[in-house]
């Protein structure tokens, strides 16, 4: 199935009064404030977030599964799948793809149906932390930090595919997470897996082409609960040196210990020009792959005040890849993944807001009090209708999720693909 623009349109027409009031209203007192308003719709507009194939299907915890039905089935009906949110909500002009969950068949098919939908392929992610049928040697004590040279050169030859297969999609950047770690003291020799898992990225970023960029993920625990060998920013950040300029760390939201300060990782990593990519989700606990925004807005919105930063003074950091990375168990996918792509908006409209001048005078004044009211008067503006602009001048919904909704979206998904449908991935 396909929304096309006449059907938004129509069902925008109920709800543009309503819209154009609370702009008109909003949009006063910022400008008055000194704010941009057409500039800061403008930026709205133009920030695209990658949707993961694997957040299509409800994924699931270790315990179980409960399929979504009409899930896609494959990965031309993942590609539809994201066509419809980026049809929504203009936000979401990018899939990123996990192999060999997503491997083509029809590279034409695959790269047509794509661009006939306004998407391009993001960042490659490499899957390196699960055996596939009938291979020869296993992962099963790790891939790119194992003491057995034939895993590793297999870990490191699954990466090559990898990025050849991206090549052929028109993606420029191969992401690598590794479950690589152990569960018990003296499982590991620690030295032993950091070099080894440094000296195969080094192999791997050898491959990488010359206008591509490697991004590696850190992880504190899971699936291992006594180490993981790539477990935090300063470990990413120095394989990523040990490989060269077209390396970089990967933050991802979920893969922090609780209340770890990501907003000042993200400071650091951009001083540095090493911040290539970020995966949102929102937790409670650990890596919960919850909907951004759901749990800890606030957070996300000082991660974002210090993001916004970065971009407006780091030119040493290069752009930066935005991907959704939370996939659950209860919620409709495509409804929650609008949701996030909301939550990430509204955090970046509030973070734009901070009047950044001001907030460097009254640090400078050591006005304590100040800095905080500048902050949360932004935090506590309610941005709603900027984004809802942003989303009518690209032709989006101005309410997505009621959109979706009115639209029947996933009753005739079922309708063409069935009820029990499962979606490859995890
Ligand atoms: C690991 C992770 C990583 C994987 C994805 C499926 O927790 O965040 O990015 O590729 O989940
Ligand atoms: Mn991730
Ligand atoms: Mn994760």
């Amino acid at each position: 199935m396909k929304i096309d623009t006449d059907q938004i349109k129509s069902l925008n027409q109920k709800l543009m009064a309503d819209h154009q009031a609370d702009f008109d209203f909003l949009a006063n007192r910022l400008n008055q404030q000194g704010n941009d308003v057409g500039s800061i719709v403008e930026k709205l507009a133009g920030f695209q977030v990658a949707i993961p194939s694997w957040a299509l299907g409800a994924g699931g915890t270790r315990f179980g599964r409960f399929s979504f039905q009409g899930e896609p089935g494959n990965l031309a009906q993942k590609i539809d799948d994201v066509g419809l949110l980026q049809a929504l909500t203009q936000t979401a002009g990018a899939i990123s793809l996990h192999i060999p969950w997503d491997i083509p068949k029809d590279y034409d098919g695959i790269k047509e149906k794509a661009a006939s939908l306004g998407l391009v392929f993001d960042a490659m992610n490499s899957n390196t932390f699960q055996d596939q049928r009938g291979a020869k040697h296993s992962y099963r004590h790790g891939s790119l930090s194992s003491t057995d040279k034939a895993v590793r050169e297999k870990a490191i030859q699954h990466n090559v595919e990898v990025i050849e297969i991206g090549k052929k999609l028109g993606s420029k950047s191969l992401t690598v997470w590794l479950a690589d770690g152990s569960n018990f003291p003296g499982q590991h020799n620690f030295q032993l897996a950091l070099l080894n898992t440094q000296d195969c990225l080094q192999q791997i970023y050898a491959r990488l082409p010359d206008d591509w960029k490697l991004f590696i993920e850190y992880k504190p625990y899971e699936p291992n609960f006594y180490s993981t060998v790539i477990q935090d920013w300063g470990t990413s950040f120095m394989l990523a040196n040990a490989c060269g300029d077209k390396a970089y760390t990967l933050v991802d939201l979920g893969h922090h210990l609780p209340n770890t300060n990501i907003e000042q990782i993200v400071s650091t990593l951009m001083l540095k020009g090493k911040l290539g990519g970020f995966h949102f989700n929102d937790s409670k606990y650990g890596d919960d792959d919850l909907t951004v925004g759901s749990i800890k807005p606030y957070a996300l919105f000082l991660i974002f005040n210090a993001l916004v930063y970065g971009m407006e003074n780091n030119p040493q950091n290069p752009d930066l890849s935005w991907m959704i990375d939370a996939s659950h168990n209860i919620k409709d996918p495509l409804e929650d993944l609008i949701q996030s792509l909301e939550a990430i908006q509204e955090a970046y409209a509030k973070a734009l807001l901070v009047d950044q001048k001001k907030l460097q005078q009254a640090q400078t004044a050591h006005d304590v009090v100040l800095c905080q009211e500048l902050l949360q008067n932004a935090y506590r503006t309610d941005v709603r209708p900027l984004l809802q602009k942003a989303r009518i001048n690209q032709g989006g919904a101005i309410d997505p999720i009621g959109a979706y909704r009115n639209l029947n979206v996933r009753e005739q998904l079922i309708k063409a693909r069935g009820k029990n449908t499962i979606a490859s991935g995890l």
